[in-house]
């Protein structure tokens, strides 16, 4: 995922003097009050589509923010671990319920921090509101198991133990899915939590955590400080009582959480990067294909970790397929996400606008692929105050170029010419991250082939590279990750330890089986 912005600091504010006389501040929510931060800064939120206007401001948080953060949650700790599981799934069943009264509210508010079309952003609060029921659903189970013990008149078991306090990091490129992800499976798991969100979409979680409150999460239970990596999130990750880091974001700055976490022997969670590929082979439908392929580029500006951001496609249809993407690619309006004609939003701030024009000139001059369609920030008329970027097909592209192996995360999709199934696997594989892939064929063996190939997290069949469940597994391999897993039942994994019970019933003392010669 890109780098968050710093764009929102006193340094780069985009926002026009204008709107700023209204502008709502959003306090930090520490122990159950809302606060400022001790900085006494406020940074702004702007939209990504016109930068006058100021979404709000939040609170600048400092290490002392922190601190008071993981004081609270440390108060609230034994309360809440105790509580029973169901009690919990409970308040987080009628969080569920209040995510459903404010979807429309919380999704217009997403769009304008963030960018993306209504229906995503929808689709954005939809997913926070399936994963809170689903692993509330968890209060009732959070399944250990028995299994006989070696001895006579001695009782085996394994259950799950709360971690402790969590540290939750969180991207802007799915301001409440992402963080309900880590958030609602901490909580039902009997976590404390200090969550600290994106600079760039901070809205999104404080109305998440509004929601906790009013659900009646208790107090101290979740603690939100909103800011910057550098202050309040190294706050956050090196901080001795947090016990978990869980973080989705862009690759660097993973590296430099998990080596944190390393040091002091935390446990760390990490979601990063992906460059995943569709592959068409020359029996699918190319229709559907070339649907898929818009979608997986295009949707969300290309900003998804899952983004269809390469296609690898036979060369019997590649020319056909081609020119279907390009034509299809050309026709997508861009604009601002509130409007119900845009099929496009714009990226989320101008270091994304700098980082994707600079991979187009890469294309271009470096790699030297042909640009078959857009590439250009647009400027005039409606685009002129936001960061909006042309649906960009780079084709006959080489699978080591630039273009085809590293992250771009915006609107930018790269084909790749292949003439086999085998190759097609190969240039899949054949770049550092392993998030999702997905292929387009009729052939059922050869759909298996690929399903069994592909050493990504996600895979699908006739289908782009996007489209997760809650109830499913979601992660990837290599450099997407280091091996943990969100969402599905596999989540308690990260926000559970296990602990074996043993209980000896037998009255007096029997060794371990391995140092009891003759028992009977
Ligand atoms: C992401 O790609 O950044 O599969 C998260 C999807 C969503 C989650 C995507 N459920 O598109």
């Amino acid at each position: 995922m890109a780098q968050a912005k710093k764009a929102l600091g006193s340094s780069q504010k985009k926002g026009g003097a204008a709107a700023r006389t209204v502008v709502k501040k959003y306090p930090n929510y520490i122990g159950g009050e809302w606060v400022a931060s001790s900085s006494g800064e406020w940074f702004e939120n702007t939209n990504p589509a016109d930068t006058r206007d100021v979404v709000g401001r939040f609170p600048v948080s400092t290490r002392e923010d922190v601190e008071a953060a993981v004081s609270a949650a440390k108060t609230a700790a034994d309360r809440w671990r105790r509580l029973p599981a169901p009690r919990r799934a409970e308040i987080l069943f009628r969080l569920g319920e209040l995510l459903i009264r404010d979807k429309d509210r919380f999704a217009r508010e997403m769009t304008r921090e963030m960018g993306k079309v209504l229906k995503e952003t929808g689709g954005d609060v939809q997913e926070a509101i399936d994963c809170t029921y689903y692993t509330a659903g968890e209060g009732r189970r959070l399944h250990g198991f028995t299994t006989p013990a070696e001895m006579p008149d001695k009782f085996a078991m394994c259950v799950r133990q709360p971690v402790g306090l969590c540290g939750l990091i969180t991207p802007w490129n799915f301001p409440m899915a992402i963080p309900s992800w880590k958030l609602i499976p901490a909580l039902v798991c009997g976590n404390t939590v200090v969550i600290k969100p994106a600079e760039d979409t901070p809205l999104s979680t404080y109305n998440l955590v509004k929601a906790c409150e009013e659900a009646g999460v208790p107090a101290g239970v979740v603690n939100l400080v909103t800011g910057y990596g550098e202050t309040a999130g190294a706050a956050i990750v090196n901080h001795p009582s947090v016990r978990l880091i869980s973080f989705t974001g862009s690759t660097e700055t993973g590296r430099v959480v998990a080596g944190a976490c390393a040091e002091r022997n935390a446990i760390c969670s990490l979601e990063m990067g992906g460059k995943n590929v569709i592959m068409v082979l020359e029996d699918a439908d190319l229709d559907l294909a070339v649907e898929g392929a818009v979608w997986g580029a295009f949707g969300t500006s290309g900003q998804r970790c899952t983004a269809s951001s390469r296609v690898v496609v036979h060369k019997k249809v590649y020319k056909k397929f081609t020119q279907m993407l390009v034509e299809r690619a050309k026709g997508l309006r861009v604009g601002n996400g509130l409007d119900e004609k845009t099929d496009v939003g714009p990226v989320i701030n101008a270091d994304a606008v700098h980082k994707i024009l600079g991979y187009v000139e890469i294309g271009q001059r470096e790699d030297g692929a042909r640009l078959a369609c857009g590439g250009n920030r647009l400027t005039g008329g409606g685009h002129a105050n936001g960061y909006f970027i042309e649906p960009t097909v780079f084709a006959d592209a080489a699978p080591d170029m630039r273009i085809s192996q590293e992250e771009i995360f915006g609107p930018v999709t790269t084909v790749i010419p292949t003439s086999s199934l085998e190759e097609a696997i190969d240039i899949g594989n054949g770049v550092r991250y392993g998030l999702s892939a997905s292929i387009y064929t009729r052939d059922v063996n050869r759909a298996f082939r690929a399903m069994q190939e592909m050493y990504t997290g996600i895979f699908y069949v006739n289908s782009s590279t996007i489209g997760a469940e809650v109830h499913l597994p979601f992660g990837g391999t290599k450099g997407t990750g280091n091996g943990h897993r969100e969402a599905g039942t596999q989540v308690l994994d990260i926000f559970t330890e296990w602990k074996s019970i043993y209980v000896d019933y037998s009255g007096k003392l029997q060794r371990a089986q391995i140092d009891e010669v003759n028992f009977e």
